[in-house]
């Protein structure tokens, strides 16, 4: 028998992200030889009742709606920070202050001073900490990651990026409330930058490095919009549609485009490298495959074979690839749920190890930078450096 401790956790929110983490939670010990088994203590929200509904779906112990009682909790392990982003900030502060590990949502915070903070607060009270920004755990993406490292890029010259998405063409889609906060930029900080950004930027620079510089265009194409909970027509303060150019620290030029109003487009997520000796193409809509072309030099009496090089389209299911030999057999796939549950895993096998699993708060903090950089270089349209 596998030798088991607890980790009880404290899951603030029960949306979209409430639900991904819950199921990680839940299948962490089948899939994964790891030594904690997540024991779910407590999910915490405002409205009792739909808290109630989600505890009994998913197997909680316990509804609180004060969120403070969460992290001051003795039976709690684990702080795990689902709910909006303007909520970020206080919890992950008061879950450090009593101790405990906590795990965060992207974006990390709503500013660069937030997310300062939070990171110093985690490192003060030398918590575990991770920001879940799931992309990184797609097999496909870790090869990416696998295929730089291991020097078959080069020299990078161009990284290329968009992260797309059409939910908010319709006038009539409400800001605020359940759901909607994403449009509010009093709850969201901002828009498509740090909802889909954050997560391009942070891939990028995991996977080309630091970027130094950019330059950003925004738009709102709706102005206004009423307000789900008050009723009111209010302007729109979020940022629909981002374009910005980047410079990466290895000299490599970035673009990154982003929107909420590309017709067709549900969570389009994109990215191409390019380097002197190869390129990889990611798209999140063929989730299992990576593309990879390879740059074949002749070889000293080897003929080469230029009528046959090209891109090779990697199916990303064998078990030499990331993640793949926790699951099923070759040419099998897995899904956007497993993105979180390798989080996961990765985050436990930290805290078993002693290792902290990245992205750490201090990692989620440089994508913060580079986030504000761009919100800033579009108020005022000129190049501004990221402190990255
Ligand atoms: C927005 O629609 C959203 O749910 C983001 O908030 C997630 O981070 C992204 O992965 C999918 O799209």
């Amino acid at each position: 028998m596998r030798e088991m401790k607890e980790l009880r956790i404290g899951m603030m929110g029960y949306g979209f992200m409430g639900r991904t983490h819950s199921n990680a939670y839940k299948r962490l010990t089948d899939f994964f030889p790891v030594h904690h088994k997540p024991v779910l203590k407590a999910v915490c929200a405002r409205n009792a009742e739909k808290a109630q509904a989600f505890a009994d779906n998913w197997g909680y112990e316990r509804v609180e709606t004060d969120w403070r009682k969460v992290v001051e909790a003795p039976d709690i392990d684990l702080i795990d920070i689902g709910t909006p982003n303007d909520t970020h900030y206080e919890m992950a502060l008061a879950a450090a202050k009593n101790g405990k590990m906590v795990c965060c949502e992207k974006p990390l915070a709503l500013s660069v001073a937030q997310a300062e903070e939070m990171t110093k607060a985690v490192e003060d009270a030398g918590v575990p900490n991770m920001v879940w920004f799931n992309y990184r755990r797609v097999p496909a993406i870790a090869l990416a990651k696998q295929v730089v490292d291991e020097g078959r890029i080069g020299r990078a010259f161009h990284y290329r990026a968009t992260y797309l998405q059409d939910w908010t063409i319709a006038t009539d889609v409400p800001q605020g409330g359940a759901g909607l906060w994403r449009l509010d930029s009093d709850v969201a900080g901002s828009g498509v930058t740090g909802d889909l950004l954050a997560h391009s930027i942070d891939t990028a620079m995991w996977l080309n490095g630091p970027i130094t510089r950019v330059v950003a265009k925004t738009e709102t194409f709706v102005k206004e919009r009423v307000h789900a909970v008050t009723g009111k027509v209010q302007p729109v303060g979020i940022d629909d549609a981002c374009m910005f150019l980047a410079e990466f620290a290895n000299g490599s030029m970035g673009t990154f485009e982003s929107t909420r109003y590309a017709r067709g487009r549900k969570n389009f997520n994109t990215f191409e490298l390019n380097g002197a000796d190869g390129s990889l193409y990611f798209d999140l809509e063929e989730p299992e495959y990576l593309q990879y072309f390879e740059y074949l030099q002749k070889q000293s009496g080897k003929k080469l074979e230029s009528h046959l090089t090209g891109w090779r389209k990697i199916h990303v299911t064998n078990s030499e690839h990331p993640y793949m030999n926790r699951y099923w057999v070759p040419g099998t796939c897995i899904g956007y749920e497993h993105t979180f549950l390798n989080a996961l895993a990765d985050f436990v096998m930290g805290i078993e190890s002693g290792k902290p699993t990245e992205p750490t708060f201090r990692t989620a903090l440089q994508t913060q930078k580079v986030c504000d950089a761009v919100l800033d270089s579009a108020r005022s349209g000129s190049w501004k450096e990221t402190g990255v």
